[in-house]
């Protein structure tokens, strides 16, 4: 029990202790800010978000204003009459009727005005991305180029983007907040009467300047939920281009070279590591449930591996991509993700039994998927 002494000096401290936390928010990168647009989706958002904030600053500011005023000026005194009493009020009654209602009309007209201009399609040939959720990643195809990946999805700034989503299995929400709202995708599809695919979610929106932005999954869907995540690269549309190019090809280590025609030249020797890797990953379950470019590895499951080398993380955005994490996950994948729908060498998953590789195999295969680029 503090004594009375010690109060004031327990409130002073208190305080500044919030303040202290209040001020640490302020400093630091906050890659998944939801205030700090970086499309104009995410800027319409932004502004309304701004629009309805001041309003009810100015709300709490009158509110606050009348209390305080109420609060002093009528405070008990001893040597004052009490103030009139007063039972009703017709004016002030309908007054604080019609005014809130006017304000929340006030607030309602750009909220309408902003839902339909982020609900259609952008003019300008938007590029169509497919986003498929699953659990517990992101499987990404452009479907104009037939290009497939996974949870790093690359997009040209400056060019307007049509994001259309849906599930392979339970509902997801797509959200990277420096790009604009959540967005749920589902698994329901439909076919309408004109023989088209409904069901499918969209997001339209224009990144403007390269960068990299950080989400994750919105929606519980499961054990791995809070670890699904994904990253949106834009970058110049030279660049996207030529990254597009790049993974329409398969990567140079996909299969194994062809024996030299001319055996007098002396090509460099592929890394012993990398060939034992290719056949290894060929003759294990790896190819019912993952694709790889150019390789016989058609499975549809798993992520694509097409030149999973070049890409930055894996485990949808958990690990860095290096070979030490690459032996990692595919030795025991359920020791990082809990739910992970893959099998390990010593537990299943996924529906399939343990891979039983030894880790020399496992290095070998994370050494293979590395050269991947
Ligand atoms: C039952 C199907 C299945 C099998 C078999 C399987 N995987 Fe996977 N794999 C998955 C799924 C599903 C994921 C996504 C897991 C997640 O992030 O939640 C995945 C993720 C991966 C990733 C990370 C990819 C990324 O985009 O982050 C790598 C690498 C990988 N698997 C390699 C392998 C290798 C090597 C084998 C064979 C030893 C294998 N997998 C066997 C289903 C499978
Ligand atoms: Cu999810």
């Amino acid at each position: 029990m503090p004594t009375t002494e010690a109060r004031p000096r327990l409130f002073h401290s208190t305080v500044l202790l919030l303040g202290l936390m209040l001020l640490g928010a302020c400093q630091g990168d906050h890659p998944q800010s939801s205030i700090d647009p970086r499309t104009d989706f995410a800027e319409a958002i932004h502004s309304l978000y701004i629009q309805v904030t001041v309003w009810t600053l100015a709300i709490l500011v009158v509110v606050w204003g009348v209390l305080a005023y109420v609060v002093i000026r009528f405070r008990e005194n001893p040597n004052r009459p009490a103030p009139k009493q007063t039972h009703g009020h017709l004016g002030l009654e309908i007054a604080w009727t019609v005014v809130p209602a006017l304000i929340v009309v006030a607030i309602s007209i750009p909220t309408i005005r902003t839902v339909f201009e982020t609900q259609r399609e952008l003019e300008g040939d938007p590029l169509i991305v497919e986003i498929i959720g699953h659990r517990y990643w992101w499987e990404v195809r452009y479907p104009e180029s037939g290009v497939t990946t996974a949870n790093e999805i690359h997009l040209p700034a400056g060019r307007p983007i049509t994001l259309q989503m849906n599930s392979a299995d339970v509902v997801h929400s797509f959200w990277v907040p420096q790009l604009g709202g959540k967005r749920d995708v589902n698994p329901l599809r439909r076919v309408g009467p004109e023989g088209e695919v409904r069901g499918y979610t969209y997001l339209y929106f224009t990144v403007r300047e390269p960068g990299v932005f950080l989400g994750q999954c919105a929606e519980f869907c499961g054990e791995g939920h809070s670890l699904m995540r994904m990253r949106v690269v834009a970058e110049s549309e030279s660049d996207f281009n030529a990254w597009l190019a790049d993974w329409q090809e398969p990567s140079a280590t996909a299969t194994a070279p062809p024996p030299p025609q001319d055996t007098t030249i002396q090509t460099p020797a592929e890394d012993p590591l990398v060939t034992l890797g290719r056949q290894t990953l060929f003759t294990s379950t790896c190819v019912a449930c993952h694709a790889i470019q150019g390789a016989p590895a058609v499975g549809v499951l798993g992520p694509n591996l097409t030149r999973i080398g070049g890409r930055m993380t894996i485990g949808a955005g958990l690990l860095e991509n290096t070979p030490e994490n690459l032996f990692r996950w595919i030795k025991d994948p359920l020791s990082i993700k809990p739910g992970v729908q893959m099998p390990g060498a010593q537990e299943g998953g996924g529906g399939f039994p343990p891979t039983n590789l030894t880790d020399d195999q496992i290095r070998a295969i994370a050494a293979y998927l590395s050269s991947l680029r």
